[in-house]
């Protein structure tokens, strides 16, 4: 059975974290994987979670099953995070969540509901995009596409390009779209932009699929969530998967949720349905701890205003690190210019490294990137800049 099984590629990603964890340099700095660090190179736990943790321990209730689609508390408070208590959807229980395994799982739920009722569906993803985005729906049984998004010329969005695509896609396609703080590239459209991306998308009759893993990071909770609410308001069928891994710091507790918007409350008890068997036959129903911490902080009042302080502390920090990166790099590489850098929004920045300076930079500096050239700049902190900026200046 084993004999004839190859190998399978390392994680693109995660590989880096493997290397880096293999290096027995002091001075090592790991850029690869989208974590956010505190300035001690910590990952946080925020207090928040400490103080929801301590509450649901005084409790101290039993460890039973939760319901399929999960915790009934979280999934309300995660539909009013995403598209607004008094949102027309929310209101007219149009929309349907599910708690789901991390920001992943609820992207697989969303694939797999999808390969069960659109089977002949084309998927299309930015080009580029998070790798696992193209192998989950692969791996859901889809044909992934691309449609262009990032331009290396201007190091932003190739609008024009992006538009057409949209208008040539066939009716009923789907289209999975970062909602904000683009991975790997920080670039992000404007307003007007996703005006007239959601007039192609709804009036061609494809079917969004928005994936907010960042929200908070790039201007705030609430005008990130908004691209999310435009299409709600949009009136098509509507896929949101969220994830709180690095909005609360639980990476490792996966919590995040899938939505979805129907056209009438009947249609939406019947998608539910349909959902709760995709969910049946992956996992049966999720686990219970994250989805507790993160419906507890946001129903009390005082903790979700301490979450909201916190995340604008990490959203700010990083702001921080990208404008001392931009500073530190005209000094030492003054032949170069990376103002873009404080144009691109969330964690991370299409550095413009080629692979060749991203292997001299591992190799020679111990400094770990994406091949790519992405770097996540939430790792970056006041100690190990000085040392990440001279490795950059040295291989530029
Ligand atoms: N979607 C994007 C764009 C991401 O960058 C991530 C990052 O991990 C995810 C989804 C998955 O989130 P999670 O770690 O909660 O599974
Ligand atoms: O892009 C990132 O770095 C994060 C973390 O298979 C991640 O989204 C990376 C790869 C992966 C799972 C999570």
């Amino acid at each position: 059975l084993f004999s004839a099984i190859d190998m399978a590629p390392r994680d693109p990603i995660l590989g880096v974290t493997e290397a880096f964890n293999a290096d027995t340099n002091p001075s090592k700095v790991n850029l690869g994987v989208g974590v956010y660090y505190d300035d001690n190179g910590k990952v946080p736990l925020l207090a928040c979670v400490q103080k929801a943790e301590a509450l649901l321990m005084e409790k101290a209730a039993p460890r039973t099953y939760l319901p399929i689609e999960g915790l009934a508390a979280y999934d309300r408070a995660v539909q009013d995070l995403v598209f607004g208590a008094d949102s027309a959807v929310v209101r007219e229980k149009r929309a349907i969540t599910a708690q789901a395994i991390g920001g992943t799982g609820a992207l697989k739920l969303g694939a797999d509901f999808l390969k069960r009722f659109s089977p002949d569906a084309q998927i299309y993803i930015s080009d580029p995009s998070w790798e696992n985005h193209r192998a989950l729906f692969e791996s859901a049984g889809f044909q992934v596409n691309t449609y262009p998004y990032y331009d290396a010329n201007t190091r932003g969005v190739n609008f024009d390009g992006m538009l057409q695509a949209l208008q040539t896609m066939p009716a009923g396609s789907v289209v999975v779209l970062h909602a904000c703080c683009h991975n790997p590239t920080g670039a992000d459209l404007s307003d007007a932009q996703w005006t007239q991306i959601i007039e192609v998308v709804t009036s061609r009759g494809l079917i969004p699929f928005l994936d907010m893993a960042y929200q908070g990071f790039g201007e705030g909770i609430e005008a990130d969530g908004q691209v999310v609410r435009r299409f709600a308001d949009a009136g098509g069928p509507l896929f949101v998967s969220n994830s709180f891994s690095k909005s609360f710091s639980l990476y490792g507790e996966r919590v995040g949720a899938l939505s979805i918007v129907a056209a009438s409350a009947e249609e939406a008890a019947r998608v539910m349905s349909q959902l709760k068997r995709v969910i049946r036959t992956n996992y049966s129903n999720p686990p219970s701890h994250g989805g507790q911490v993160v419906a507890t902080v946001l129903s009390t009042p005082e903790l979700r205003q301490l979450w909201e302080d916190e995340l604008a502390g990490m959203r700010v920090r990083i702001r921080e690190m990208r404008a001392a990166f931009v500073a530190g790099l005209k000094e030492a590489a003054p032949n170069h210019n990376f103002d873009f850098v404080m144009q691109q929004r969330g964690m991370f920045s299409y550095s413009g490294l080629s692979k060749e300076q991203v292997t001299v930079l591992r190799e020679q500096h111990s400094v770990y990137a994406v091949d790519t050239g992405r770097i996540c700049v939430a790792a970056l902190n006041s100690k190990n800049i000085g040392h990440v900026l001279s490795a950059i200046a040295q291989v530029l």
